[in-house]
């Protein structure tokens, strides 16, 4: 019986230590050695191999390193096998960073401020109290739950919006798209945490934009598949949008010489709000292992119909 892991090697090899340290008994096998394919039992993976069942005929689980598995070709890996996405305290930390200096970036009115830098302007902005700032978040799962309750503490105004409905405490939470309208005429600053799936890819489009209060800005920290880019210069170019923190885009890396890398009211950066740490993450496999075995429910288990 052992572990592999297909993903970022040098993860792989702190992912290795850390087993060899909680699991000695597990052997561990970073990709592309493998040991004997019958052994494997497990497998952690960005991208599993094509043919994973094929290639491994005893595979029992299949872990997402990622909290998203779009990058999943789930038609591949068997029914009986379970994918499991990440789920683990230190993704959810660095997003929690990386959507809060985001939202203070856009209300301490930071693009601005670096606009009158290029021109030697000395002049105050003021940003106005968190309370008259609406923030809404697309998306209320693990991630955006976790934003919410961090921005709250600041004092923002806060909204979410999700497919089922959902209760924060301080959050006003819409379900549905019959709801989005609602919560997109009422946010400022629209963050994206939500999965890539066929009902969210391209959701921010004009036919959005055009429903934010103008001057909203958005921060996507989602899949880059979720914003249609042209829309977005357009919308920036009309003023409907005022500002866009990108982290995610299609294609990943922006290709040199896109519009967006230079554009005065966008900041991009290379799909790092949050990633798995090695550390958090392996406490989190090992015990998903232990409930595989005793016949309990694996936390972050994805759900093939909805497609996270
Ligand atoms: P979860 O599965 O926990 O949450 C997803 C949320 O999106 C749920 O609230 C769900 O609704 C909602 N949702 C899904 N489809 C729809 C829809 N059609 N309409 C309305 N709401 C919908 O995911 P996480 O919070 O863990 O992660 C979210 C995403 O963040 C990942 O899938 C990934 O794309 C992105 N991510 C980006 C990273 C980065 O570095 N940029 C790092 C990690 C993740 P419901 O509650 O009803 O199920
Ligand atoms: C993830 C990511 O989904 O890093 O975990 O984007």
């Amino acid at each position: 019986m052992a572990f592999l892991y297909k993903a970022d090697p040098a993860r792989g090899a702190q992912w290795a230590k850390l087993f060899a340290q909680k699991a000695p008994d597990l052997p561990f096998h970073v990709w592309p050695e493998v040991g004997d394919p019958a052994a494997i039992r497990y497998l952690a993976a960005w991208q599993p191999p094509d043919d994973p069942t094929r290639t491994f005929p005893n595979l029992e689980v299949v872990f997402s390193v990622g909290a998203g598995i779009d990058q999943f070709d789930l038609s591949r890996v068997p029914a009986h096998v379970p994918v499991v996405r990440m789920i683990e305290p230190g993704i959810v930390e660095g997003m929690v960073e990386y959507v809060t200096q985001a939202v203070l970036t856009i209300h301490r009115n930071l693009f601005d401020y670096a606009l009158q830098q290029q021109q030697q302007v000395w002049r105050e902005l003021p940003p106005g109290p968190a309370g008259q700032r609406r923030i809404g978040v697309l998306g209320l799962g693990v991630l955006g739950t976790a934003v919410l309750e961090r921005l709250r503490l600041f004092g923002f105004a806060c909204a979410g919006w999700s497919r089922s409905p959902r209760e924060i405490e301080g959050v006003d939470c819409h379900a549905g798209e019959g709801a989005l309208d609602a919560f997109l005429a009422r946010t400022d600053i629209l963050i994206c945490l939500l999965p890539l799936t066929p009902a969210t890819r391209g959701l921010l489009d004009a036919r959005l934009f055009a429903k934010l209060p103008r001057g909203a800005s958005l921060i996507q920290t989602g899949r880059g598949p979720h914003l249609n880019q042209p829309d977005l210069l357009a919308a920036l170019e009309s003023g409907q949008l005022g500002n866009a923190i990108l982290d995610v885009t299609d294609p990943e890396p922006l290709p040199a010489g896109h519009p967006l890398w230079t554009h005065p009211r966008v900041r991009i950066t290379p799909h790092i709000a949050s990633s798995t740490r090695p550390d958090t993450a392996v406490d989190v496999v090992l015990d998903n292992l232990r409930r595989h075995r005793e016949g309990l429910p694996m936390l972050g288990l994805v759900d093939r119909t909805r497609g996270y």
